[in-house]
């Protein structure tokens, strides 16, 4: 049996804005921009993983919102899921994993180098931004 595990990423909304944060690593991935987040661990929901990720990685507490729906591969056995999240208090900052962080307007939208895979659901959450 193959199990996939699923690595939340999160569309943190805060102002009208979008927040992209730029990998600092593994060193194939530096530099590429993402919507934040990590591996769903044995036990979580999505969202609570969601949740734990952006207060390990940035320091802040989100509020996980609505699933951006589609599913994109990441290698073997990883599959990416988004959700749209509201920030609910702290300021982002760079603590793991990332070396820079921005928050985009809809129109900032190709500012900088999204990871491949993170693109349609970026695209998706700039859609719901730009159209509230
Ligand atoms: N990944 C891709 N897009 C994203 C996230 C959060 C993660 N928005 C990829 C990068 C890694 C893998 O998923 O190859 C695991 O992510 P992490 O646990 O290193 O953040
Ligand atoms: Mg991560």
């Amino acid at each position: 049996m193959t199990t996939v595990r699923v690595v939340v990423g999160g569309a943190v909304f805060d102002r009208g804005r979008l927040l992209a944060a730029r990998r600092s690593a593994p060193p194939s991935l530096a530099g590429r921009w993402e919507l934040p987040g990590g591996k769903v661990e044995d036990g979580e929901t999505p969202e609570q993983a969601l949740e734990r990720e952006l207060r390990e990685e940035l320091g802040v507490e989100v509020a996980a919102m609505e699933r951006i729906p589609g599913e994109w591969p990441l290698g073997p056995g990883l599959v990416l899921q988004v959700w749209t999240a509201r920030l609910v208090s702290g300021e982002p900052q760079p603590l793991q994993d990332h070396d820079e962080l921005r928050w985009l307007l809809p129109a900032q939208e190709r500012q900088v180098d999204w990871l491949d895979q993170d693109r349609p659901a970026v695209a998706e959450a700039m859609r719901r931004l730009a159209t509230g």
